[in-house]
Parts: C-alpha cells; sequence; structure tokens
C-alpha cells in the first residue's frame, strides 16, 4: 500500500517546505519535490492513494508524553479508557500517547507494567509508550527500574506532594534519582510542597472554604517553586536529568530556567490549561462549576502573569515540551464527590484531544513559530523520552504517523458536545480554533479524514522507548 501526499508544505521542527510525502506501508520512504517522477511517471499515478493537502501543513503526528488513561485516582478511575481517550487524541492530531503505569505503596512495578500491557493491547487506535510512577522507592523498586528499562519504560515519575498516595520523602527521591543517575532513565517530578499544601487545605476547610477556588488558593504558586527548586538541588547533587512536569508557576518555570543556565540537565513541560485557564475565571467560577478546572499543579493567577510567563519560556526554551497530562473526569458523579469538600474533588483536566489546535494558537497570535509549534507538539516529545527518528518526524525512515493541518479551517470546541472525550463536559466549551486537523494518518493508516474517523481499536502498538536522546 503506497500513498502520496501532494501540494502541502511539509513542516518540520527544522523548517518548512513545500514537498510530497511518499509513503511505503507504515513507513515515510521519501520527501519529493512536488510533481516528481519515477521512472518518467507521474508518480501520483503509480501510487495507491493519493491525498492532496493543497494549501495545508504536513506535519508529523502529535506526542502527548503525558496522559493518564482509565487511571485510578482520588477514588474513582479517569474517564478514558485506552480505547475511548486515544480515539480522541487521535481526533486531535496526536499519533502517539505516553501513559502512566502506576504503582501504589507495596505494589511490584513489573507487575503493574504488566498489568498495564494488558489494558492498553488490543484497545489502542494509536501508538502508545508508557512511563512508570513510583510511590514505594525501597531497594525493590530501585532494581525493577532496571528491568523497566529494558522493557522500553525510561522514564519514572515520582511525586513530592500525596501523602500516603503517591508522595515520595527527599531520601526516596534522592535514591531514585542516584539509580537513575547510573542507568540514565529519566526522573519525571510532580513538584509542589505536599505537607505545605495539606496544611493549608485543612486550614480552609476547616474555616469552611470549601468551593473549588481553594483547590488552587491551597496550592500556592511558593509550594510549586519550593519543591521544584528542591528537586533541581537533588537531581544536581545526584548528576540525575530531571523532568518537571506540568509546571503552571512561573517561579517554578524560572527555576528551571537557572538549573538550565547553569548547566544543569533539567527540562520542563507546561499544559494547555496552564497557558489559557486561570484562578479567577475558570476555579473561581460561582457555585461548583470550577470543579472542571480541579488539577494539579492549579490553575495559576491571571493578575500574576503566570499563563504569560509559560509562552514566554515556551518561545526561549526555558521549557521544552507541551504535555496535556489528560486525566479526565466526569461532573456527574466523580467531580461531584467534592461537592462540599474541594479537597474530594478528582484532580484532572481532558485535553488530549484539543493540544495540537490549542498550541496552533500561538502561531496565529505569534507567540511561537511554526515550526516551534512542531518542535514542542511533536519532536521534542519524541526526543526527550526516546522515540526520535520513527516519531517525532517526517524523514524517510519515520512511522508514517502524519496530520494535515488545516490553517484556513476553524474548529469549535465542545459546544454541543463535539469532542470525543469520555467526560459530560469539557473544560475547553466555547473555545474557537483557528485551525482544523483534517486528516490523520497512524503508521500509513488513515485513521481520521473528512470529518469521521477510519480508525480502530487494537491499531495502536505498544512502543518500546529507548533512553532520552537530550543526554549524552
Ligand atoms: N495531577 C492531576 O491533575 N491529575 C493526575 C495527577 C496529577 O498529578
Ligand atoms: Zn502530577
Ligand atoms: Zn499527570
Amino acid at each position: 500500500m503506497t500513498t502520496l501526499i501532494t501540494g502541502g508544505t511539509v513542516v518540520n521542527a527544522t523548517g518548512r517546505g513545500a514537498a510530497d510525502v511518499l509513503i511505503d506501508g507504515e513507513t515515510v520512504v521519501a520527501l519529493l519535490t512536488p510533481g516528481s517522477t519515477l521512472l518518467g511517471t507521474d508518480l501520483a499515478r503509480s501510487v495507491d492513494t493519493v491525498i492532496d493537502a493543497t494549501g495545508k501543513y504536513v506535519i508529523p503526528g502529535g506526542i502527548d508524553a503525558h496522559t493518564h488513561m482509565e487511571m485510578p485516582f482520588g477514588g474513582t478511575f479517569a474517564s478514558d479508557t485506552f480505547e475511548t481517550g486515544t480515539r480522541a487524541a487521535a481526533w486531535g492530531g496526536t499519533t502517539t500517547i505516553v501513559d502512566f503505569v502506576v504503582q501504589y505503596p507495596d505494589q511490584n512495578p513489573v507487575e503493574q507494567f504488566a498489568l498495564w500491557q494488558d489494558k492498553a493491547a488490543g484497545n489502542c487506535a494509536i501508538d502508545y509508550g508508557f512511563h512508570q510512577i513510583l510511590s514505594d522507592v525501597q531497594d525493590s523498586s530501585l532494581h525493577a527500574m532496571d528491568e523497566l528499562i529494558a522493557e522500553g519504560v525510561t522514564s519514572f515519575k515520582l511525586f513530592m506532594a500525596y501523602k500516603g498516595v503517591f508522595l515520595s520523602d527527599d531520601g526516596q527521591i534522592l535514591r531514585a534519582m542516584q539509580k537513575a543517575s547510573g542507568n540514565g532513565a529519566m526522573i519525571m517530578m510532580h513538584a509542589e510542597n505536599g505537607s505545605v499544601i495539606d496544611t493549608l487545605v485543612q486550614q480552609h476547610l476547616a474555616r469552611g472554604e470549601t468551593s473549588p477556588y481553594y483547590h488552587g488558593i491551597s496550592r500556592p504558586w511558593q509550594a510549586e517553586e519550593e519543591a521544584t527548586h528542591r528537586a533541581i538541588m537533588l537531581a544536581d547533587l545526584t548528576g540525575a536529568p530531571l523532568y518537571i512536569v506540568h509546571v503552571s508557576a512561573k517561579q517554578a518555570a524560572e527555576q528551571i530556567a537557572l538549573a538550565r543556565d547553569r548547566g544543569q540537565n533539567v527540562f520542563g513541560e507546561t499544559c494547555p490549561q496552564y497557558l489559557y485557564l486561570s484562578l479567577e475565571e475558570q476555579l473561581g467560577a460561582p457555585g461548583f462549576e470550577g470543579a472542571k478546572w480541579v488539577c494539579s499543579t492549579p490553575l495559576r493567577s491571571r493578575a500574576e502573569g503566570h499563563q504569560h510567563q509559560m509562552w514566554n519560556s515556551l518561545r526561549t526554551n526555558d521549557l521544552q515540551l507541551v504535555s496535556t497530562d489528560h486525566c479526565p473526569f466526569c461532573m456527574k458523579d466523580q467531580k461531584e464527590m467534592g461537592i462540599g469538600d474541594f479537597s474530594r474533588i478528582p484532580n484532572g483536566i481532558g485535553s488530549v484531544e484539543h493540544r495540537m489546535d490549542l498550541l496552533y494558537q500561538g502561531v496565529v497570535t505569534g507567540e511561537i513559530s511554526l515550526e516551534r509549534w512542531v518542535e514542542i507538539c511533536c519532536t521534542t516529545p519524541a526526543r526527550m523520552f526516546g522515540m526520535y527518528g520513527r516519531k517525532g518526524v517526517l524523514a524517510p525512515g519515520a512511522d508514517a504517523d502524519v496530520v494535515i493541518y488545516d490553517p484556513a479551517g476553524h474548529t469549535s470546541i465542545g459546544l454541543n458536545k463535539t469532542h470525543h472525550m469520555a467526560m459530560d463536559y469539557s473544560a475547553w466549551e466555547g473555545f474557537e480554533i483557528d485551525g482544523h486537523v483534517d486528516t490523520v494518518l497512524s503508521r500509513g493508516q488513515v485513521v481520521v479524514d473528512g470529518g469521521a474517523f477510519h480508525g480502530r481499536a487494537g491499531h495502536g502498538r505498544y512502543v518500546k522507548r529507548g533512553l532520552s536522546q537530550y543526554l549524552i
């Protein structure tokens, strides 16, 4: 099966140009001068399928390096399964996700990895890899890190918050980092000071301050900055590479920039919610409405300028990529568990379908270039998490994960349930997007085209990742 995508502008992180993309089976075999011939014959006549991309951008499939499909969390499960979540991702131009295997205390990480493989196998519409959450850093977990790396799980997330569930203390973090500095793993960090947050939560609840707004107030930027700084110091001490997830506070971004300026291997991601949404407008919505946007780290004050700083940091590469932290919960029966007590609202926002569109708005408004959009959403995630070459680039030899994006198109998000995530609301309802994901190919197969889904559960394959290509 051969496919030729003609007439479009191919955009990679390194540049753009008019080119036709020739695909053989699952793989890109050539980027060609438009109108190329094959032994004197028009190439378009020799292939099985021609896709006309005139006037459109042809980009590598998006990689969302931070999702939580069907995650057991907050007394319930994230509402997207691997099937519904990866289908929604495909609709939005994401062709690979990296999800998180969860180790709760006393669980064996390798057994948990097998469990998560079972959950995903046969259900995904697009390719998928795994990071491993470690909640119980002890000798056996440290040994498991080596085994998991051999299985393609090369990054390990630790938490400085959620005491009794996920939290690792500084000694445990130190030990995991010592291990990572030896075996090349990436340490991913949820950087918030859990003890400070737990105390503030109790104080607000005791004062009767129970609405979703206080979720944000009880997780102040100082708790994020402090934990980010502490994680950076521990990484410096051990020589481990460090990747700070879901950065929302400008002060945390500044800590990352300082560490990078000193020459440390410290990286950071932010998420669409921290670029667009705020404490005042969303978490502070009347009644219980703000629960829709309860996630951690929390939405930050617009008056304090955090959102603006996230864009600046992305532009200057102080932050390297954007993932969603996709962890959706319905309002009914899930978010509603926290009526009268914000600390019982399951933490998470669903965005896996909208990341490419939302970030493209940064191109429209001049925050980032077209190439930087591709770099942030596709190329850097591949390099950061050991998939580059196969993923994250349109070049001969790469998987034919391709998005045809129409800059003249338009996407209305959320209204009348236009999205495909398993949620009874949208955190992005009312967002009007300049641009549209027209066609999506996953390893050469058209999975979205003409406003219809053509993929299937089980097409997606496990991606056995290598070590981060950002490390020497
Ligand atoms: N933050 C969330 O909002 N949800 C899942 C886990 C996390 O760290
Ligand atoms: Zn987290
Ligand atoms: Zn997360």
